[in-house]
């Protein structure tokens, strides 16, 4: 079987992550090639992978031996750079957000639906959990009854510092967004936010608590706390009319020490969705090779994005606000 040769635009945190996933061996793939705005950076990574650095990400995506390209730089190029992917008809997975404002992310979709295919896919990796994929298993066999709440908890230990209230929704809580629409397999129609005063360990942001509906009226919470300090929680629980589902955070190994019985909590999401973060890339570039897109559309990534601006709506507003959806152009459906 062919192997697809991917270049990485964007060598911080997560393109770091993807390329230490890539190095490991992942089936139909290799890493070739890798860029960032800081040479010295790209170059260090290349040399330790024994991969090409290459300066322009423009030359990446033009380069005749790269396949299909992976955008972790900054959110504010994501568009950019995956318009020029869908222009040179690179499959290109773009981490989120899709874009930085919507009127990018309309062009994207008006460039694939131009091309007449499907080249983007946005890096919400949750939908390659094998926890939330046991959950949307579980409501799809029908033993549970017809969903009522979908509760979701997340928290990080200590948010960076540029993070504002608003960021805690526009940036963290997206995640939230693309999972409660995959699970429950429909689009959210209305957004409500409350927010406790900020925490004295991240004065200049606040928690927030998130209020969404569905189309069909299934009601989803989300907490948002990106200063937990204890560690990296992520929680999910779908109550239906008959039972209920929740991810099990438990990991194989119990800790007892010092008075405590229990499990360690992972510090930041890259542990915790290390297995999804390997299965997405799997099935990109498996779905590249058999040419049947996975994974968030540039749809769900914009649908994600809707909803974001909603919920900024209404936390600044304090009032309900509708999210409007376009219709769905047929390449999606
Ligand atoms: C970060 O960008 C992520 O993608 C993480 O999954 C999320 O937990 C974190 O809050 C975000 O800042």
């Amino acid at each position: 079987m062919k192997e697809i040769r991917i270049g990485i635009i964007g060598t911080g945190v997560m393109g770091a992550d993807h390329a230490a996933i890539l190095a490991e061996g992942v089936a139909n793939a290799r890493l070739v090639a890798v860029q960032d705005f800081d040479l010295g950076r790209a170059e260090t990574i290349a040399a330790s992978l024994d991969v090409r650095a290459i300066a322009d990400a423009d030359a990446l995506i033009g380069d005749p031996d790269i396949d299909a390209v992976m955008v972790c730089s900054p959110d504010g190029t994501h568009a950019s750079l995956a318009l020029k992917a869908i222009a040179a008809g690179k499959p290109v997975l773009v981490e989120k957000p899709l874009a930085a404002s919507l009127e990018d992310a309309e062009a994207i979709i008006r460039a694939e639906v131009d091309a007449g295919r499907r080249l983007v896919q946005v890096g919400f990796m949750r939908r390659f959990d094998p926890g939330y994929r046991e959950m949307k298993q579980a409501l799809a066999s029908g033993e549970l009854g017809r969903p009522l709440f979908l509760h979701c908890v997340h928290r990080n230990a200590v948010g960076p510092d540029y993070l504002t209230s608003e960021l805690v929704i526009a940036n963290s809580a997206g995640h939230e967004f693309d999972i409660a629409r995959y699970l429950l397999d429909e689009d959210i129609t209305s957004a409500i936010v409350a927010s406790p005063p900020a925490t004295r360990n991240a004065p200049n942001r606040q928690p927030q608590f998130i209020l969404l509906q569905t189309r069909s009226g299934v009601v989803v919470d989300i907490e948002v706390f990106t200063d937990a300090q204890y560690g990296y929680d992520v929680r999910a629980e779908l109550v239906c009319e008959e039972g209920t589902v929740a991810l099990d955070p438990s990991p194989a190994t119990t800790i007892r020490a010092r008075g405590h019985d229990g499990f360690r909590t992972p510090a930041d999401w890259r542990p915790r969705f290390r297995q999804a973060y390997r299965a997405q890339l799997e099935a990109w570039t498996t779905g590249i090779l058999s040419n049947t897109p996975c994974g968030s559309s540039a749809w769900d990534g914009y649908m994600a994005m809707l909803v974001t601006t909603a919920c900024l709506h209404a936390w600044k507003t304090r009032s309900r606000a509708a999210v409007e959806i376009p219709e769905k152009p047929f390449l999606y459906r």
